[in-house]
């Protein structure tokens, strides 16, 4: 064992993707993947904390059933900037530009992705819109909700929807040539012996990701364009006055947005499969389902848009067609989550950090799709809709499963981006504070909807201030959770110890390589001649850190 001074010294001395070259230039204007992932790391936690900021001032306001902290204008506008944040700024982009830039191309044996320039374009085009979402912010705010619904704006909020949508359109081009990018990898730039039924379930993940992404976003796009032109010139797509249907806007809307959450979902969904395997030394179980169940769910996310439509006044007929093809989409979903259980069962199962993230996917995903099944059914769902329940619902799923598999995930691959070990013990001890928190914060929704309590007001009777202090105390343990990794992460760092190339002793290629990395990933291209995850006997896994 070597001491922390010399360790050091080691990672200091080898060449590799961080000291390849130094300064700003060298980051601003580099090719390389990994580089980019953390540029995209960066940016990410930026918009993160800038989102989290407004929930804090929605969760402050809503201590007290009285509307006494903000106006109810500048309410709209605190609930709308951080839904815009977190939904296009950070839950869209967080796995797949992060860490499915830094894994993809070192998961399959490729020396990069197959346009690396295009790759840094993305990020330049996620930045300038973000710049757009934030020159909205500071010039007044914008209040239509990150839905964006037609009449209100188009024609009366007297905000900045304008340059928030440029942003998003912006920022939806960056994703769209992400997903170009990782599709065309995948197809082209496989090692030798990688075939389709070898690769890791995080690369099938993002595939599936990248489908939506290239295929869901231009209508997005097309949408705000079709917003902008209304607004500035009135020329009748969405305004009866002038012919036009105000409910078209949300066909459109959702026909990108519901596609949209199993961009978010999908990559986070590959994290568990990796975590859950490396974690019981297992390969997973019908790991063909579960790779077929990714692309499924691209597929059959493209015909449920209409169940965000229920109380629209859509016909009956429409309605329960969309019910039941939402239930469909449960299936795949469902399946992996029982191929994961079944993993577990009589694997040798390690409860270090990133096993804990996972565990907190299981159980919070879980709760979002079997309730996401109540919203799908049409009598509840008029009841609750556009309630708490669906707050509820939907942070579920997007907090509870997206961003516990994004941290979880970004410990796993902690030693491997930094070359170093973070703290277990305070990692563990975050995971912990996260999953109370979140669940603090969250369920009591459930029943303040199913209550009655409605969604987007800045003032409720005061039967429901017991259940929204308990949500806003929950919020503040939350963000609490969500601090500590940002120390203890950048901390370890500098202090961190040595990591070597594979702490956990998990299968994949990206183990085989130094951490971190040098700049070029492998020397030779390797030959592939197992399947993925072959852990051939149920070993202990030795504890890192
Ligand atoms: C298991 C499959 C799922 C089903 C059957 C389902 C069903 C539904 C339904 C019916 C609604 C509309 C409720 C209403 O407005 O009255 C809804 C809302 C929502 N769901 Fe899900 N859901 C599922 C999974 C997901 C996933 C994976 C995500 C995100 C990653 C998600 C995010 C959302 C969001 C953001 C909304 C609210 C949109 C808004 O009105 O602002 N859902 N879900
Ligand atoms: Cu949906």
């Amino acid at each position: 064992m070597s001491t922390a001074v010399t360790t050091a010294e080691s990672i200091h001395r080898r060449r590799h993707y961080l000291n390849a070259d130094y300064g700003i230039r060298s980051w601003l204007l580099t090719t390389d993947h990994k580089r980019i992932a953390l540029l995209y790391l960066f940016s990410i936690t930026f918009f993160f904390a800038l989102g989290g900021l407004f929930a804090v001032l929605i969760r402050l306001e809503l201590l007290t059933p009285a509307g006494d902290m903000m106006t109810s204008d500048t309410y709209n506008k605190v609930f709308t900037m951080h839904g815009i944040m977190m939904v296009f700024f950070f839950l869209i982009p967080s796995v797949p530009a992060t860490l499915g830039n830094f894994l993809i191309p070192m998961m399959i044996g490729a020396r990069d992705l197959a346009f690396p320039k295009l790759n840094l374009a993305s990020w330049y085009l996620f930045m300038v819109g973000g710049m757009f979402a934030m020159y909205s912010v500071v010039t007044g705010g914008i209040d239509t909700g990150w839905t964006f619904y037609t009449p209100f704006s188009t024609t009366y909020s007297n905000t900045k929807v304008i340059p928030a949508a440029l942003g998003i359109l912006i920022a939806g081009f960056s994703s769209i040539f992400t997903g170009l990018n990782f599709i065309v990898t995948v197809h082209r730039m496989r090692a030798p012996g990688l075939t389709w039924f070898r690769l890791p379930l995080f690369v099938w993940a993002n595939y599936a990701a990248s489908l939506i992404m290239v295929l869901g976003t231009p209508v997005l796009a097309i949408t705000i364009v079709l917003v902008f032109l209304e607004r500035a010139f009135h020329i009748g797509i969405f305004d009866p006055r002038l012919g036009g249907d105000p409910i078209l806007f949300q066909h459109l809307f959702w026909f990108y947005s519901h596609p949209a959450v199993y961009i978010m979902i999908l990559p986070s969904m590959g994290v568990m499969s990796e975590l859950i395997s490396a974690f019981s030394r297992k390969r997973i179980f019908g790991y063909t389902f579960v790779a077929f169940s990714s692309v499924a769910i691209a597929v059959f996310g493209f015909l449920v848009w209409g169940h965000h439509m229920f109380v629209s006044g859509q016909s009956v007929y429409a309605a329960m067609v969309f019910s039941i093809l939402s239930y469909l989409v449960a299936i795949p979903s469902a399946v992996k989550v029982f191929n994961w259980t079944a993993t577990l069962y009589k694997g040798s199962v390690s409860y270090q950090t990133p096993m804990l993230y996972a565990f907190g996917f299981l159980g919070l995903f879980t709760i979002g799709g079997l309730t996401g099944l109540f919203l799908a059914a049409l009598g509840v769902d008029v009841h609750v809709t556009d309630t708490y329940f669906v707050v509820a619902h939907f942070h579920y799923i997007m907090v509870g499963g997206v961003i516990m598999g994004y941290l979880g995930g970004l410990h796993f691959w902690w030693p491997k981006i930094t070359g170093r070990l973070y703290p277990e013990g305070w990692a563990k001890l975050s995971a912990l504070v996260i999953f109370l928190g979140f669940n603090l914060t969250f369920f009591p929704q459930f029943v303040l909807g199913y209550l009655g309590m409605p969604r987007r007001y800045h003032a409720y009777p005061e039967e429901f201030q017991v259940l929204n202090v308990m949500s806003s105390a929950g919020a503040s343990i939350l963000a609490v959770g969500y601090l500590l990794p940002l120390f203890y992460l950048l901390w370890s760092m500098r202090y961190g110890p040595e990591a070597g190339p594979n702490p956990f002793d998990a299968r994949g290629l990206e183990w085989q390589m130094a951490s971190p990395p040098p700049t070029h990933n492998f020397e030779q291209v390797p030959i592939v001649s197992e399947e993925a995850y072959a852990y051939h006997t149920a070993q202990e896994v030795p504890v890192a850190g």
